[in-house]
């Protein structure tokens, strides 16, 4: 009699140690999956998709099991250039990155990446990112969100790293999480997925690793509260182009939060509208976003599990997805421009066509005075990043960069994509992050 009463009981508790559901995933139906097209098409038709950029495409790409075969070995090639001819210049990011592209997933007949070698090479670089912090008072060579990168492809591919030494580094009260005081969504998001990985694999048996993974799990808590206190009435998670990695983060981490904390499907209807808007016209934000809308995350990266290919449920079209000017307005603008060095400003005003970027202004401003105006630029991920304005060079080693804002306002967007509009107060501005 004790013993059928107790049988209920005995399932309830069974029942409450099943480990929750390790993803609450929020994902894209395959009806609406036309939403996604735009992203795909900027992905895939890009002239622009250089260097690396080709490794955030392929990533994404194939996560979301998009590409045929041909497109795929395309994408690789590039990548495959990229890793073997600019090896020394690449950062230790950049280098994780195309790891993880490369090995996103396993190719029927794929036998000539030699990831031992990579991900020793990935070793070095990150090491050297440790050592700069030890000698320029905690700034990495890079970033933290390159350094999260870093671990999660070393984790992911069986490289070697301290996991006592992860744990110290991204402790979330480190100032490389935070760029002008503010949390930076992005890189709090990629330490998420690197750390969760690296809690994946360790045991805990031994008491360094029970003290190790106990910091771990603290620091992941600690990271998912900043990143959801980062989100805005709408649902985005610090700002649209952060959300998609914030995603992430959040589906593998649901054991961390409340479900009442995170209404992820409002979080969806945004990112869909905003895809629409034309937020994601540069195929690195496209590919950025396109892993979360489809239920994935880069720790579905694996490269023993065999590729999808599609296109299955795509109707991949080559007509460019967005026209943006507006028809009535005037072919040119005039804007204002400034660069400000601490207490020292120059400012002009020139006359641009209508949907230029901030580049054309800062061209078009050195083509009027050479001395005042002359700047360099560099080709980054995301477009290209302004490194030094009046032979004055920005430097990671002392946390110096040339912010670019309008009106006073930091702007979300770089030289390249944003487009200035008729009376815009455009300033580049000496700052520290
Ligand atoms: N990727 C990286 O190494 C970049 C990491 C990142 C966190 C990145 C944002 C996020 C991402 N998803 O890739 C990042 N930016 C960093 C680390 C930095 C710093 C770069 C120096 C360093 N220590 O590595 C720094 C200086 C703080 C920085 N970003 C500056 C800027 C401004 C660039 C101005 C210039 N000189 O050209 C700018 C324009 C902000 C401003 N108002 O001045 C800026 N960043 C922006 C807007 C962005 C977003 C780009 C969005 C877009 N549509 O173009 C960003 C996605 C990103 C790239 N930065 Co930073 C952040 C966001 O808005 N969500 C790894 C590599 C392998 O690819």
């Amino acid at each position: 009699m004790r013993q059928s009463h107790q049988l209920p009981l005995l399932g309830l508790l069974l029942f409450s140690l099943i480990p929750r559901q390790l993803c609450e995933i929020c994902e894209v139906s395959k009806n609406n999956y036309a939403d996604l097209n735009p992203l795909i098409n900027t992905m895939i038709n890009s002239k622009y998709t250089k260097g690396i950029q080709a490794a955030n495409v392929l990533l994404s790409l194939r996560l979301g099991g998009i590409l045929n075969q041909c497109q795929e070995q395309q994408l690789i090639q590039q990548v495959k250039l990229t890793v073997y001819y600019k090896d020394s210049t690449l950062t230790s990011g950049q280098l994780a990155l195309a790891i993880l592209a490369l090995g996103a997933c396993k190719m029927p007949d794929e036998t000539s990446i030699r990831y031992p070698k990579l991900v020793k090479k990935l070793r070095n670089k990150f090491k050297a990112e440790i050592k700069n912090m030890g000698k320029h008072n905690g700034n990495p060579l890079t970033n933290y969100y390159q350094l999260s990168l870093d671990v999660l492809a070393l984790c992911l591919f069986r490289g070697k790293f301290s996991i006592t030494k992860v744990a110290k580094i991204f402790e979330p009260e480190n100032k490389n999480f935070y760029f002008k005081g503010q949390f930076s969504v992005d890189t709090g998001a990629m330490a998420v997925l690197a750390l969760t990985c690296v809690k994946n694999i360790t045991n805990g048996k031994k008491k360094t690793d029970m003290e190790n993974l106990n910091n771990i799990n603290n620091h992941i808590k600690s990271l998912i509260e900043k990143i959801l206190s980062q989100k805005k009435e709408n649902g985005l998670l610090g700002n649209i182009y952060s959300t998609g990695e914030a995603m992430q983060a959040l589906f593998v981490s649901s054991d961390y939060y409340n479900e009442s904390k995170w209404d992820c499907q409002q979080t969806l209807d945004t990112v869909i509208m905003e895809i629409h808007k034309g937020a994601f016209r540069m195929p690195t934000a496209a590919a950025q976003i396109l892993p979360a809308l489809m239920g994935k995350t880069y720790l579905n990266v694996n490269k023993d599990s065999p590729c999808v290919y599609g296109p299955g449920d795509f109707n991949i079209s080559t007509v460019e997805p967005i026209t943006v000017t507006p028809p009535l307005s005037p072919s040119q603008i005039q804007v204002n421009y400034s660069v400000v060095i601490i207490k020292e400003t120059h400012s002009t005003t020139v006359s641009v066509a209508n949907g230029s970027v901030f580049l054309d202004v800062m061209e078009a401003a050195q083509e009027k005075n050479a001395t005042l105006f002359s700047f360099t630029v560099e080709e980054r991920s995301w477009g290209p990043y302004i490194t030094s304005v009046q032979g004055l060079t920005a430097n990671n080693n002392n946390r110096t960069f040339w912010e670019l804002l309008n009106n006073g306002q930091p702007l979300d967007q770089g030289v390249g994509s944003y487009i200035v509009h008729e009376g815009d107060n455009l300033e580049v501005r000496w700052s520290t992050y």
